[in-house]
C-alpha cells in the first residue's frame, strides 16, 4: 500500500484532489486540520489516503520505474508474504492509522464526515446486532464445529464460514484465522465489513501469481503445458496462441508443437487452430525429435508445446515427457505450466501436483474456473506449493475464456463466487 497525502481549505476539497490524481481506489487514512481559518487566511486540511500500489492511475507519476529496475518475474513471485504473521503485521501496521469505516468514496465522504456522533455510534449498534444475528445463524452451518470455531468472535464468524465453505484446507484457514485473531488492532473489528476487508488483504497477500511478461526482441518464450487428460491443455494452448498473435499490445510470431502424435485426434485438434490462425506446427512421437521441432520454430517469439494428457497414476506418459525435457539440446528454457482443473478437491488437487512435480512446474493453470462454486482449494494449493498461478480458464470459448491471473481476482472469486463480469 502506498501513502499519499492531499491538502485544501476543506476536507472535501482534498478529496476532489485525491479524486483527480488517483480516481476512486484508494481508502482514507486520516484527516487533519492543519491551520485554522483565521482572518484573511483559510483554514487547511489535509488527507491521507492509503491505496494499492496495483491500483495508482497510470499517470501518477510514481508507478513509472525504468525498465531496469523491475523486477525479474521470478522475484516478483517471490514477494508473496507466505509468511502470515508477518502479512498481518504489515496490514495491521497499515491498519493502525487507519479507520477502516472511512473508506474513500467522494461521493460520499464529506457527508459522512459531518455524520453526528449520536448517529455514528447507532449505526456502530446496528452493525453489532447485525453480526450477532449472523453468528446465531453460522451456528448452524457445520454441526462438526472445529475447534477453532468456538473461539471465534461474532464479527469473525460470517468469514470464516465464507473461507471454509470454499473448500479451503481446514489447516490452513484454522492457521490463518488464528493469526487473523492475534495480529488484527481492536478498532478494525467493530463488525463483518472490516473483518472481511482486512482478511482479503491478508489473503492476497498470500497468493503467488506470475505477471505476464512477454519476449524481448531476439529472446523467445517456450511454454509446455503439462496435466491430466481433459483438463483443458489444448484450448488454453489455442487461447494462449491467439493471445500472444492478435490480443497483445504487438503481435508475436507463434509456433506450436504437439508431444502427443500417438493418439489419433490430438494433432488434429490442434492443427485446426493452427490452420485457423495460421501458425507453424510441428509433431514429436520420440524425445530425440523434440529439439528439432523447437529449433524448426526458431523463427517465433512464443513455442507453445502441448502434451498428451496423462492420469496422475499413469507414470510412463509423464516419463515420456520428462524424457522430452530431458533430450533438449537447444538454448531454450522451458517453462512448464501445469494445467489443473479448479473443480477438483484440494486434496485432488495435491496428488495431481506431487505426480507431475518430477516435471519441475514453473506455474499453474487453473481451468474451468466457471463450473465451481469454491475457489478455496485452489488457494490452498498455491499456499502449499508456493507456486505462482499464470493464468485462469473461465470457459470454453477461444480466445476470450482465458485471464492473466491476479490475486485480487482469486480472493474476490473465494469470498463472493465466480462473477464473469469481474473477468
Ligand atoms: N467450462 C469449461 N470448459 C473448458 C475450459 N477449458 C477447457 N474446457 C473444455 O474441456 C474439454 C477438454 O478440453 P481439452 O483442451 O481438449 O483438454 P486437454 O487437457 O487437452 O485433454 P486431453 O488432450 O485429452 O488430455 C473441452 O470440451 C473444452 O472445451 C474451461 O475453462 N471451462
Ligand atoms: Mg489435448
Amino acid at each position: 500500500m502506498k501513502i499519499l497525502t492531499f491538502t485544501g481549505s476543506s476536507p472535501s476539497e482534498a478529496l476532489k484532489k485525491a479524486k483527480a490524481e488517483i480516481g476512486d481506489e484508494g481508502m482514507l487514512i486520516e484527516t487533519k486540520e492543519i491551520r485554522k481559518k483565521s482572518l484573511g487566511k483559510p483554514a487547511l486540511f489535509e488527507i491521507v489516503i492509503g491505496i494499492d500500489g496495483n491500483n495508482i492511475k497510470t499517470t501518477y507519476p510514481s508507478r513509472h520505474k525504468p525498465l531496469q529496475e523491475q523486477k525479474s518475474l521470478k522475484q516478483e513471485s517471490e514477494d508473496v508474504l507466505f509468511d502470515i504473521s508477518n502479512a498481518a503485521t504489515q496490514i495491521s501496521k497499515i491498519a493502525n492509522v487507519t479507520d477502516p469505516l472511512y473508506e474513500y468514496n467522494p461521493a460520499s465522504q464529506p457527508s459522512a464526515l459531518r455524520e453526528p456522533k449520536e448517529l455514528k455510534e447507532i449505526k456502530s449498534e446496528i452493525n453489532k446486532l447485525g453480526d450477532k444475528v449472523k453468528l446465531i445463524q453460522n451456528m448452524f452451518w457445520d454441526e462438526k464445529s472445529p475447534k477453532l470455531e468456538n473461539q471465534i468472535p461474532s464479527e469473525f464468524a460470517e468469514i470464516y464460514r465464507l473461507a471454509s465453505k470454499s473448500g479451503m484446507n481446514t489447516e490452513h484457514l484454522d492457521e490463518i484465522m488464528k493469526i487473523t485473531l492475534e495480529h488484527m488492532p481492536l478498532k478494525m473489528r467493530e463488525n463483518s465489513g472490516t473483518v472481511k476487508r482486512y482478511f482479503q488483504t491478508l489473503l492476497r497477500k498470500m497468493i503467488p501469481t506470475r505477471r505476464e511478461d512477454t519476449p524481448n526482441t531476439g529472446s523467445k518464450k517456450v511454454i509446455m503445458l503439462v496435466g491430466p487428460t481433459g483438463v483443458g491443455k489444448t484450448t488454453s494452448i489455442a487461447k494462449l496462441a491467439a493471445r500472444y498473435s492478435y490480443l497483445l499490445e504487438k503481435n508475436y510470431k507463434v509456433g506450436l508443437v504437439v508431444l502427443d502424435t500417438y493418439r489419433i485426434g490430438a494433432v488434429e485438434q490442434l492443427m485446426q487452430y493452427a490452420r485457423m490462425m495460421k501458425l507453424g506446427i510441428e509433431t514429436v512421437v520420440d524425445p530425440p525429435e523434440f529439439s528439432t521441432a523447437l529449433n524448426s520454430l526458431r523463427y517465433c517469439d512464443y513455442i507453445l508445446i502441448d502434451t498428451m494428457g496423462s492420469s496422475p497414476y499413469d507414470k510412463g506418459k509423464i516419463e515420456k515427457i520428462y524424457e522430452c525435457l530431458d533430450a533438449n539440446n537447444t538454448e531454450y528454457e522451458i517453462d512448464v505450466a501445469l494445467v489443473m482443473p479448479s473443480s477438483i478437491k484440494y486434496e485432488d488437487l495435491q496428488l495431481t501436483y506431487d505426480n507431475f512435480s518430477s516435471l519441475s512446474i514453473d506455474t499453474i493453470i487453473f481451468t474451468k474456473l466457471d463450473e465451481t462454486i469454491g475457489f478455496g482449494n485452489i488457494f490452498s494449493l498455491v499456499y502449499e506449493t508456493r507456486k505462482p498461478i499464470s493464468y485462469f480458464s473461465v470457459g470454453q470459448e477461444v480466445p476470450e475464456d482465458l485471464i492473466d491471473a491476479k490475486s485480487d481476482f482469486l480472493v474476490d472469486c473465494l469470498l463472493n463466487g465466480f462473477n464473469r463480469s469481474k473477468t
